[in-house]
C-alpha cells in the first residue's frame, strides 16, 4: 500500500543534502543514498549540496536554493525530490509548494523499502505499522488542502472532516497491527523459553555487512542475501555446532543503518529483541568498505538505542576480507570471509570461549558408567571430556548451562557420585576466546 516504487515512480531523482554546521562532504554518505533510493525504485540524476548554519524552520534548506531546485528538476525531468534528512511535515509541503516537485524524506526512503523488502507476515505487519505512526501526526501537513467540512453522505459522520477520518482510521489499524503483533511476540516468547539454557548468539550490523551471508556459511542454511541494503527484515535463528560439537543458538537479524528512522525502532521492537536477549553479539563489519568507521559508530549507537546492556559481550567480525587488497588482520576481532571460509576456524573458536566462560565448570567422578547419568549430562550441560578409570570410575569435565546448583541438585544423593567438584575457570582449551 506504500510501495515506493508503485504509487511514487520514483525513477529521476534530485537527491538533495543539507551539511549543517561544520559537517564536511561525504562521499560514503552519498553513495549510501544512491544505493537507498536505487533500492527503493530510483535513479539519482543530479545531487545538490548546501552549506548552512542551521536548518530554516520552513524549508530546511534557504529560499534562493529550494527556487535552484524547482530549476534543475525542470532541466533534468525529475519530479522527485529525496532529501537525506528527516523533514517535518511543513517543511515537506512548504517545499513541495516551492519546487513543484513530491518531496520525500529520509523516513520515509527508508520506509518504502522496508515495505518492498518485506516477505513474511510479521515483517509486513512490523512495516505497516512504522509507516502508520510515522504518517499519522503528518496527516495534517498532507490532507489540509482536501478536508471538507460535513461532506460525503454515508462514508463519513456528520461534522467529520476527510482529515479526522483517515486519523481514526489510521488509529484503528495501528491498534489492531499492534495487537497482531502482541500475538506474534507471544508466540516467540513459547518458542523461546524452549530454549532456555542454549547460548544465544545474534550477528549484527550494519545493513549489506555480510551477516546473512556469515550465517549461511557457518550453518549450511541458505537465507536470502543480496548486495543491497535491508535484504533481510526478519530474525532467524539456526543451531551452530561448534569445534567441541556442543550446540549454540545463531541468529540473523535485521541490518542498523544510520539515523535509523524511531518508528522503525519502535515497530521492530519483536524482531530486535533477539539482540537485546543475545548472550554475544557478533558485530559484522565489512572490511572491504571505506565507510566502516562510520559503520561501526552507526552500530554502536544503535545498540545503545534499542536498550542493548553494555555488558553483554561483543566480538567485532570483520567481514569480507577477501574483497581487501593488501589485507592485515585487524589488531582486534577476528577477521574472515563466507566467501572463502578464512578466518571462520578462529571465529567458532573465539565463540567456543565466550560459550565456556558462560557455563558452571565441574568434574564429576562416578563409581562406574552410568548411560542415565551420562544422558541428562549429554542433554543439560556441555561436557567436554570424560575418561575411564581403571578401576571402572568415570571421570566427567563439564559445563552447567543452567546453573552449577542444577548438577548438585540432580547428583545429591545419587550413590554412584564419588566426588564432583565446582571449578573457578573454564578448562583451557583450544577455545580461548
Ligand atoms: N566478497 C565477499 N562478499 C560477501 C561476503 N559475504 C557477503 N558478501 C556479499 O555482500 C552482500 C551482502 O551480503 P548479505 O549477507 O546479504 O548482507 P547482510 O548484512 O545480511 O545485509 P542486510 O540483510 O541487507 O542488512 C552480498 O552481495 C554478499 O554476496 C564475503 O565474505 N566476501
Ligand atoms: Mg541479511
Amino acid at each position: 500500500m506504500y510501495s515506493t516504487r508503485e504509487q511514487n515512480e520514483l525513477e529521476r531523482v534530485l537527491l538533495v543534502r543539507a551539511r549543517i554546521g561544520n559537517e564536511s562532504e561525504d562521499a560514503g554518505s552519498s553513495r549510501e543514498m544512491i544505493a537507498l533510493i536505487l533500492s527503493a525504485g530510483g535513479s539519482v540524476v543530479a545531487q545538490e549540496s548546501q552549506k548552512r548554519k542551521t536548518p530554516d524552520p520552513g524549508l530546511f534548506i534557504g529560499r534562493g536554493k529550494a527556487d535552484e531546485l524547482r530549476e534543475i528538476a525542470l532541466m533534468e525531468n525529475t519530479s522527485t525530490i529525496v532529501f537525506d534528512h528527516n523533514l517535518s511535515s511543513g517543511q515537506v509541503s512548504r517545499l513541495e509548494e516551492v519546487t513543484n516537485c513530491k518531496v520525500i524524506d529520509r523516513t520515509e526512503l527508508i520506509l518504502a523499502i522496508f515495505a518492498e523488502q518485506a516477505r513474511t507476515r510479521e515483517a509486513k505487519l512490523q512495516i505497516e505499522l512504522a509507516q502508520l505512526r510515522y504518517a499519522l501526526p503528518r496527516l495534517s501537513g498532507m490532507w489540509h488542502h482536501f478536508s471538507r467540512l460535513g461532506a460525503g453522505i454515508g462514508t463519513r459522520g456528520p461534522g467529520e472532516t476527510q482529515l479526522e477520518i483517515d486519523r481514526r482510521r489510521a488509529r484503528s489499524r495501528i491498534s489492531f497491527l499492534e495487537k497482531k503483533i502482541e500475538e506474534v511476540e507471544s508466540r516467540w516468547k513459547v518458542v523461546s523459553a524452549g530454549r532456555t539454557g542454549m547460548f544465544n548468539i545474534t550477528i549484527v550490523g550494519y545493513t549489506n555487512a555480510g551477516k546473512s551471508t556469515l550465517l549461511n556459511t557457518l550453518c549450511n542454511t541458505e537465507l536470502y542475501t543480496a548486495d543491497k541494503p535491508f535484504a533481510t527484515l526478519d530474525t532467524t535463528s539456526r543451531r551452530l555446532i561448534l569445534p567441541d560439537n556442543s550446540e549454540v543458538l545463531i541468529s540473523d537479524t535485521v541490518g542498523f543503518i544510520e539515523r535509523l528512522p524511531e518508528t522503525l525502532v519502535a515497530s521492530f521492537h519483536t524482531t530486535l529483541d533477539v539482540v537485546r536477549k543475545a548472550d554475544l553479539l557478533l558485530v559484522a563489519v565489512d572490511r572491504s568498505s571505506p565507510s566502516r568507521g562510520r559503520h561501526i559508530n552507526a552500530v554502536r549507537n544503535t545498540l545503545q538505542r534499542i536498550g542493548v546492556e553494555e555488558s553483554v559481550p561483543r566480538l567485532t567480525v570483520w567481514t569480507k576480507c577477501d574483497a581487501v587488497d593488501d589485507f592485515r588482520c585487524p589488531r582486534s576481532g577476528v577477521a574472515v570471509s563466507a566467501l572463502t571460509e578464512f578466518g571462520l576456524d578462529v571465529l567458532l573458536n573465539r565463540i567456543t570461549g565466550y560459550r565456556d566462560r558462560s557455563l558452571d565448570w565441574f568434574e564429576l567422578v562416578l563409581e562406574r558408567y552410568d548411560s542415565a547419568v551420562l544422558h541428562w549430562l549429554y542433554s543439560d550441560c556441555v561436557v567436554r571430556d570424560v575418561t575411564n578409570g581403571e578401576d571402572g570410575s568415570v571421570r566427567v569435565l563439564a559445563g552447567a548451562s543452567k546453573g552449577y546448583d542444577s548438577v548438585e541438585g540432580k547428583m545429591d544423593g545419587a550413590d554412584l557420585v564419588r566426588s564432583i567438584v565446582r571449578l573457578a575457570e573454564p578448562p583451557q582449551t583450544v577455545y580461548a576466546g
